[in-house]
């Protein structure tokens, strides 16, 4: 987990919330009748937001390039491409433009006046939702599928964070600085209004978090134990905890400061008499004072709030960037452990899976050799076959984790080379490293399935046990296509664990 993937994944998260934030308080926020003051400054902000949500779209892109290239920065113009054109990732990451795209122009309407602005704010509601669903699609909850259950528990669950915790950074960041500045303008009960409104919105939003929240955090964990055993559940600790303190500080507000508010601007007064009472008894200012003194102090509330609102969405990165124990769970015990010592290879496989070293070093010509038999028995495969030592022509380094991952996650290959895969497995679990076109990783998959712990004798796959490194020689084919890397130990291949070889260009003219 490098922070840098973390930061930038929590500065996307932070950007899609408080977009959605700012159109939710737009929609259901603001009163209409206050629109001549405020909006401008909102609707300036909303582009403010916009831009920070454009420029997070970029920076997710090249962070997940990065992640799956596992390379250095120099390395990004050519893996780019091949992240849009080749992976998952990419294909959904194309959304995002036209949708941005679409944004820009409903902001650049709504720019000249309130009332079109107010007529566009549930078509815009709705692409940033769609937004939104370019990151639940790209998560934990997708790596079994498109369109899951957990899909859309994620992105309700995205999408009532921007209702609650979006809704108070557009609180802090405009509203309450334009009333602070404005307070003699506007109408006199506007700041309990607000608040009421606003309190009203953050109950919703909450209640739908507590709901897909649950149901996520269950899936995720598994068990109770989980919570507190593994660092997932502490992370997700951390983050209830500070849930909890926003719940505290809201409901304060909700039920101590709103009647304030309230009663410092006579709404709830009956008379003017009832209203002297009160400021005696209760020493509550029915002027203006009181009342510019009130706003400040819910001013702070929510700026408060708001901060705490980031370090929940910086918990919640770090969670979109850890495997939820239930994952790792999947994997039936004994698997992990499992020896192959003396199993290894059918009979005329000299498989490379078979010699059970040490992970110290790489020890690629013995690798190498045995290679180099299986090469004289194998039948050729569409995606090529295995290459001969002497052929070499580039040497690939990945590493399998635990988090069901590899590392990096896209290769790029000349057409015709002959590559050499070290792959070391970094983890705790068996993996496998298995190279093929997406039908045959389908069978692989099927087969492993039905023979589970089946010892590996395919020429074009590899097995390794915890901190082994192995060695695998590929010859690819002389024209250019995608192909996968791929990890069949049980649950590993549904949750993801597969990489993209993209050999030449596979689509040319793009
Ligand atoms: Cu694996």
């Amino acid at each position: 987990m490098h922070p840098l993937y973390i930061a930038l994944t929590a500065i996307d998260v932070i950007a899609v919330v408080s977009s959605i934030g700012m159109m939710a308080s737009w929609l259901w926020v603001l009163p209409r009748d206050q629109d001549a003051a405020l909006h401008r400054p909102f609707w300036r902000f909303a582009g403010l937001s916009l831009l920070g949500l454009t420029l997070s779209s970029v920076l997710i892109l090249i962070s997940r390039s990065l992640e799956m290239s596992g390379g250095p920065l120099t390395g990004l113009p050519q893996v780019i491409p091949e992240v849009l054109q080749a992976t998952r990732y990419g294909s959904i990451w194309w959304f995002r433009p036209p949708l941005l795209l679409a944004l820009w122009l409903l902001w650049l309407s709504g720019l000249v006046s309130a009332r079109r602005a107010r007529a566009l704010a549930i078509p815009m509601f709705i692409l940033l939702a769609g937004v939104a669903f370019t990151r639940s699609e790209t998560g934990h909850p997708a790596d079994h599928g498109d369109f899951r259950l957990g899909v859309f528990v994620d992105w309700f669950h995205l999408l009532a964070a921007g209702l609650w915790v979006g809704a108070l950074f557009c609180m802090t960041l405009v509203i309450f600085p334009v009333l602070r500045r404005k307070i003699r303008e506007l109408r006199p009960d506007l700041p309990g209004d607000l608040f009421q409104r606003l309190s009203s919105l953050a109950g919703f939003g909450l209640g739908l978090i507590l709901v897909t929240g649950i149901w996520t955090a269950w899936k995720q964990l598994g068990s109770w134990s989980a919570l507190f055993d593994t660092a997932y559940g502490h992370v997700l600790l951390v983050k209830l905890g500070l849930v909890a303190l926003l719940i505290a500080i809201g409901a304060y507000n909700r039920f101590i400061r709103l009647p304030r508010i309230r009663k410092a601007h006579g709404f709830v007064v009956a008379s003017k008499r009832w209203a002297n009472r009160l400021a005696r008894t209760h020493e509550v200012d029915p002027g203006a004072a009181g009342q510019r003194r009130e706003i400040a102090h819910c001013y702070r509330a929510v700026a408060i709030e708001s901060v705490i609102g980031v370090l929940v969405l910086v918990a919640a990165s770090v969670l979109l960037h850890g495997m939820p124990p239930a994952a790792m769970a999947q994997v039936p015990p004994g698997f992990g452990t499992m020896s192959m010592a003396g199993t290894g290879g059918g009979p005329g496989f000299g498989s490379a899976s078979a010699p059970m070293r040490p992970a110290a070093g790489t020890d690629a010509p013995k690798a190498a050799r045995s290679q180099n038999a299986a090469y004289s028995s194998k039948t050729r495969f569409s995606f090529g076959a295995p290459g001969r030592a002497d052929e070499v022509t580039q040497t690939v380094r990945i590493r399998a984790l635990d988090t069901m991952r590899f590392v990096p996650a896209i290769v790029h290959v000349p057409p015709g080379a002959t590559v050499r895969f070290v792959v070391t497995d970094v983890g705790r679990l068996d993996h496998e490293f298995v190279i093929g076109d997406s039908r045959e990783q389908l069978e692989h998959e099927k087969e492993m399935a039905s023979h589970p712990g089946m010892p590996m004798h395919d020429p074009n796959g590899i097995r390794l046990r915890p901190g082994e490194t192995e060695t695998i020689i590929w010859r690819f084919p002389d024209h250019p296509m995608v192909l996968e890397y791929a990890c069949h130990e049980p649950g590993h291949f549904a949750a993801g664990m597969i990489g993209r070889i993209v050999v030449g260009n596979p689509h040319p003219g793009t």
